[in-house]
């Protein structure tokens, strides 16, 4: 029993029309049970992929980019889009709170759930948080997208970015060595977005 999302939406909308026009009605005999019946199919039919996003400014506050977040089965697939940027190797981190307040260090330390050591080339490592470095060319403007293994959006799971205080992508003025603990010595932090 596969309906479409946009199916779904439209069957309940359409039941809780007629359910406000003729409450109270004879009718209502008869349409409660189908009424019942929609609420129950939309509540078990698998939901659309759940998505994110983080909205990047700058430390001047002004919008640098986005990002977009799609849960999947493999981990949560991140595409990055961002503009005006310095050239060259920039590191970019899941960051423990869902706060940008320049310069940003509202928000938090890489987002750490496992209690790990920073950088892939670390033995002890790696952050959830953890990422590739973004290679921006002479245009200052990128998209490319990431998939992180190490974190989800579902609620509730001990590795999600929507914990009590939620998370933040960052972006910083350097690149990530992928070993030095806790930072990577990736620099200064240049653009920020908190998920939502
Ligand atoms: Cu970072
Ligand atoms: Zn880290």
């Amino acid at each position: 029993m596969l309906l479409p999302p946009i199916v779904k939406s439209a069957m309940l909308l359409m039941c809780k029309a007629v359910f406000l026009l003729l409450n109270g009605s004879d009718l209502m005999t008869f349409l409660k049970p189908v009424y019942a019946a929609t609420l129950f199919l939309s509540a078990v039919l698998p939901a659309a992929a759940q998505t994110a996003s983080a909205p990047m400014k700058g430390s001047d506050g002004k919008e640098v980019g986005s990002v977009n977040l799609t849960q999947t089965s493999q981990g949560v697939l991140i595409n990055v889009a961002v503009k005006g940027l310095a050239p060259g190797e920039h590191a970019i981190h899941v960051h423990a709170v869902g706060k940008c307040e320049p310069p940003f260090t509202s928000a938090g330390g890489h987002f750490n759930p496992g209690n790990k050591k920073h950088g892939m080339l670390s033995p002890e490592g790696q952050h959830a948080g953890d990422m590739p470095n973004l290679h921006i060319p002479q245009s200052g403007d990128l998209t490319v997208e990431i998939l992180n293994v190490n974190i989800t959006l579902e609620k509730g799971k001990q590795n999600s970015v929507f914990d009590a205080d939620g998370s933040a992508i960052v972006i910083h003025a350097g690149s990530d060595d992928y070993k030095t603990d806790p930072t990577g010595e990736a620099g200064g932090r240049i653009a920020c977005g908190a998920i939502q």
